[in-house]
């Protein structure tokens, strides 16, 4: 903010003013023929997890219905939802990845 300290001369204060980004997650829902070890391996390649965090969150998605790959800003997260779509589409799966607001 901008303030005046009585000298007339407005002194930029060094308080940025800048809110937190809303976050989205990168969901993906089940589904009963998506293969597995495709979707363990969409989870290393566009999330970066490991193969034993890859393989938590797709039993996880397996068994509750859905589950998080990731929490990005709006962007970068509709981007890989995109992304994750098209792959699956391209292989011949029904995979499908969305975007939630978090927090
Ligand atoms: N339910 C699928 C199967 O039994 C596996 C699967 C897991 C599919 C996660 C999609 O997002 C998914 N082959």
């Amino acid at each position: 903010a901008d303030e005046d300290h009585g000298s007339g001369i407005a002194v930029q204060e060094s308080k940025p003013e800048l809110k937190k980004p809303r976050m989205y997650a990168v969901v993906l829902l089940n589904d009963d023929y998506t293969p597995m070890e495709f979707v363990i391996e969409v989870l290393e390649d566009f999330f970066y997890l490991d193969r034993q965090r890859a393989t938590q969150v797709m039993l996880a998605v397996h068994t509750k219905g859905k589950g998080v790959c990731g929490v990005f800003t709006k962007d970068i997260a509709e981007t890989k939802a995109a992304l994750v779509n098209q792959y699956a589409r391209d292989n011949g799966h029904p995979l499908l990845a969305e975007t939630e607001e978090s927090d």
